[in-house]
């Protein structure tokens, strides 16, 4: 919480969906400018898998390490002060080490794995490891049914993990496939705060559209619910100068012949949308975004330190109460924030 400005108590309250290390970023500024109980975050499941035996849920680790200030600069997954004894020692007896876990990340997923075996939820066991980390924002996964992400390439169908990092996401993507969205019931806090009479809006982080954001919203009846409650949904760009900020989105954007660009995310999420931010160095897309129905705003995304994260955190709350305006007051003019 930045100590020069007082928090707003108790409301209004927002629901951030999310995956990925770019998500992540904008959940710590928002998490340094809102209250832990102003904020639901969303996260993305179906990057989930068993390794070793192991579950592994990549966004919500990424997530929760990002929010006790424990996530790897250099990485963006896994923590900063992380040793690799046990997957050296695993190499040298011929076990699968792909899939680099380091050993304090181990602990997590031991606690995870006993946590799931003796009955608890996916939501229950992630509520139990954030309070170890002292972790205060509520997190849950978009489901607590498992949901994976398939990915249709020129080599085959793949696992996420699979052509994400065995494969570094080299094939050409086809298709992406989300297994298991249709038996997958939202977790139940996700309603509750929906339905909350004090929700002021909807934000979809700057996180993969493809592979972060739309498993989230094809959980059975997500889009229908995110469409409940009439507040402001807004969305952030993660592609910039038609590059993304980390990761294979532009790739694959290209790959399923979209426009790699901010238009491109936009249309990509079409009319679920009242509101949609990119990135300054675009200002160029502002002819374009003027003729679109959808209310845009240029600002600077590139989160590369902890004020930068507050900035934008700021700017899209500040965007979600002009848009609540403007449907009481009438259409406003777009600005460069
Ligand atoms: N990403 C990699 O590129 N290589 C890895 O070995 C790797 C291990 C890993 C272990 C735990 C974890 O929580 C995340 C890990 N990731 C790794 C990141 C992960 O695969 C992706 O960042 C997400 O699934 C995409 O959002």
């Amino acid at each position: 919480m930045n100590s020069s400005q007082k928090p707003v108590k108790g409301r209004p309250k927002y629901i951030v969906l999310t995956g990925g290390v770019g998500g992540a970023k904008l959940c710590q500024g928002l998490a340094r400018v809102l209250e832990p109980s102003q904020l639901l975050f969303v996260v993305n499941t179906g990057d989930d898998f068993t390794h070793l035996g192991l579950h592994i849920s990549p966004d919500v680790d990424s997530l929760m390490y990002a929010l006790a200030g424990l996530s790897s600069r250099e990485r963006g997954w896994g923590r900063d002060d992380e040793t690799w004894n046990c997957l050296e020692t695993l190499k040298k007896l011929g076990g699968e080490s792909w899939f680099r876990l380091g050993d304090r990340d181990l602990a997590l997923h031991l606690k995870r794995t006993a946590d799931l075996a003796a009955g608890k939820t996916l939501t229950q066991s992630i509520a139990s490891i954030k309070k170890g980390l002292r972790v205060k924002n509520r997190i849950v996964p978009m489901s607590n049914d498992p949901v994976r992400t398939k990915i249709d390439t020129d080599e085959g169908m793949l696992s996420f993990q699979e052509y994400f990092v065995s494969r570094q996401c080299q094939p050409k993507v086809n298709r992406v496939v989300y297994q298991g969205t249709w038996d997958a019931r939202m977790a139940s806090s996700v309603h509750t705060f929906l339905q909350s009479a004090e929700l002021r809006g909807t934000i979809i982080c700057p996180s993969n559209p493809v592979l972060s954001i739309d498993p989230i919203l094809e959980v059975e009846g997500m889009r229908d619910w995110l469409r409940f409650p009439h507040t402001p949904r807004v969305a952030v760009s993660p592609i910039i100068g038609g590059e993304a900020v980390k990761g294979p989105t532009a790739k694959i954007f290209k790959e399923l012949g979209k426009e790699v660009n901010a238009i491109g995310v936009a249309k990509h999420y079409g009319t679920l949308l009242d509101g949609f931010i990119y990135d300054r160095r675009d200002h160029y897309l502002e002819t374009r975004f003027k003729g679109m129905p959808l209310p845009a705003r240029s600002t600077d995304t590139l989160m590369q330190t902890d004020a930068d994260k507050e900035a934008l955190a700021r700017n899209v709350l500040q965007f979600i109460d002009d848009i609540s305006l403007e449907n009481v007051f009438g259409k406003l003019e777009p600005y460069d924030a």
